[in-house]
């Protein structure tokens, strides 16, 4: 009998012991990532730009009031791939080796998932990954392949390619929500990934939203029709939205008044995905508003105009699902109470132009593309409403989550560093880090954006574009912010500049940059590269 008992006793204690353990590993923070693919600062109503004023985001701006939002977000090279390899890894793209679109991500080496679930965290991610390979570190995954389509998309999942019916991103909402309600494992902490395709090239809203912003008239920027400083390796970009967009497959415009049919269309697979009933609607949509167009007979300035009209108007429309999907997340968690203790993070793996120069894309340094919305909720440690000025940097995403979660062994090899101290008020925003940096380098590619990397501090922005040129820009911030004027010539910055300089190199020697990746690509690859993507 005793031995009976002994045994209850001890059974008694290993359960409690388990369920004390699993109450223990409950109580960490959840984290829910939301990324949007190419969503600007400009384009969320929370940071108050004139375009957003007239496209608001309800309910992405709920984390701004229940949370934080950071005015001084940068990415450390502005492109797809290279952003979510610095995000996972917490390292610069010339240690983690993903340096542009097209490279393949060592997946073996230590990333963010692979950590928060060797310390028991459930973990999942959906949508968007274009890092070639299959995710890892994750217990459950569905992706999108490469960059995805808008209607009907493909996903691969557990190794297997499925068409699935419907929207992108009410797809990638409802396969995060599902796992969050039915799919996880309720006893872990958990960090759960969605990273949607929206608002990506070819801007395709859904068809709920084809006509939303169709009356909408929005503010185009001062700068759209640029007047260049002939220092600006900036002249030799392609993504000037009135010379380099496609008219049929980015601006949807039809070859004739009361034709459907798309005028330049180079890739037909976008809009051949949709049914024969998403198409009715879509085009019965077009169909009106590129008919007024055709009527009006717009030439040179006012079909630039134009231009800039019919894309922002779809840019802004396909955000629109985005945020009703962040709506519909923050519900749930708050509706199951997870909110309480769930970081809810919303941030786009770079920044946007929206007309500005001109211009559509990314990769610059200059503040549109290399700054990012960042906006963060955490009931308890985030104070609602608060603002960020500090430099931060999708660098220090996996740093911050890690520190968060407690992990105990932050990896030192991370570059990036954790500002959880900004966000629970024990640390000064002027003792966090005052430069970050930069580097950029896919080309000759698409867009036509050179190599360049560079340095800002909270005032100052050092750019030194390379390979088939060699020209350096300085930007006094302060004096300057839309970046018109590079001052490196004029005398007197010339302190300024070397501090820069001597700051730059430092910075540089700090994360371990070699010179020997600045090859010069030969003027027929340049040549060709330009005739390719023009
Ligand atoms: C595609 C786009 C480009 C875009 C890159 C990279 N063209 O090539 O405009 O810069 O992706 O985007 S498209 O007409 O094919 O959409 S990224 O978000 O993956 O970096
Ligand atoms: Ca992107």
């Amino acid at each position: 009998r005793i031995g009976i008992l002994t045994l209850i006793g001890l059974l008694t204690i290993a359960c409690n012991t388990k369920i004390n353990t699993s109450k223990k590993t409950a109580q960490k923070p959840n984290i829910v990532f939301i990324m949007a693919d190419d969503h600007a600062v400009q384009a969320i109503s929370a940071y108050g730009h004139p375009i957003s004023k007239l496209a608001p985001t309800p309910n992405i701006d709920r984390l701004a009031k229940n949370g934080v939002l950071f005015n001084n977000s940068f990415v450390t090279n502005s492109i797809c791939g290279p952003s979510r390899a610095v995000i996972l890894t917490g390292k610069h793209s010339h240690i983690n080796g993903f340096r542009q679109n097209g490279d393949h991500f060592n997946g073996s080496q230590p990333t963010l998932p692979k950590m928060l679930q060797q310390s028991g965290y459930n973990t999942a991610v959906f949508g968007k990954w274009h890092l070639h390979g299959y995710p890892e570190g994750f217990d459950h995954w569905k992706i999108i392949v490469d960059q995805g389509n808008y209607y009907n998309p493909d996903f691969i999942e557990n190794g297997d390619t499925t068409r699935i019916e419907g929207y992108a991103t009410d797809i990638i909402t409802e396969d995060a929500l599902n796992w969050l309600k039915y799919n996880r494992t309720d006893s872990l902490p958990f960090f759960l990934m969605v990273q949607h395709k929206a608002p990506h090239r070819n801007w395709m809203p859904a068809l709920r939203h084809v006509k939303l912003y169709d009356s909408v008239q929005f503010p185009l920027p001062d700068s759209y029709f640029p007047e260049f400083n002939k220092q600006w390796a900036a002249k030799e970009q392609l993504q000037t939205i009135y010379k380099d967009m496609y008219e049929g497959h980015d601006l949807k415009m039809s070859t004739a008044y009361g034709q459907t049919e798309l005028a330049n269309n180079p890739w037909t697979t976008d809009f051949d995905r949709m049914t024969s009933e998403q198409r009715l609607t879509w085009d019965a949509a077009y169909l009106t508003k590129n008919n007024a167009f055709h009527k009006a007979k717009l030439t040179g300035k006012e079909l630039a105009i134009w231009k800039g009209q019919r894309y922002i108007q779809d840019y802004m429309a396909t955000i629109a699902a985005v945020d009703e999907g962040v709506g519909e997340i923050l519900d749930y968690l708050e509706k199951s109470g997870l909110d309480k203790n769930t970081l809810v993070v919303y941030t786009s793996d770079q920044g946007f132009w929206m007309g500005e120069n001109g211009w559509f894309d990314k990769r610059f340094m200059y503040e549109e593309s290399f700054k990012t919305p960042l906006l963060m909720q955490l009931p308890g440690t985030i104070k609602p409403g608060a603002k960020i000025e500090a430099m931060v940097q999708n660098l220090d995403f996996a740093p911050t989550f890690l520190d968060l979660t407690g992990f105990a062994n932050l990896n030192s090899e991370m570059q990036g560093e954790s500002f959880l101290g900004l966000l629970n008020g024990t640390l000064n925003e002027q003792d966090f880090r005052d430069v970050v940096y930069y580097h950029y380098y896919d080309y000759p590619a698409f867009h036509m954006v050179k190599k360049h990397y560079g340095i800002r501090t909270k005032r100052y922005k050092l750019i030194h574009f390379y390979d088939d040129i060699d020209t350096w820009e300085l930007y006094d911030l302060e004096k300057d912010p839309n970046e018109k004027n590079n001052v490196i010539i004029n005398p007197y910055y010339k302190n300024t500049l070397s501090v820069m300089q001597h700051k730059l190199d430092s910075v540089q020697k700090g994360y371990g940059v070699t010179k020997t990746e600045f090859m010069k690509t030969s003027k027929e690859e340049v040549n060709k590269a330009y005739n390719q993507f023009k």
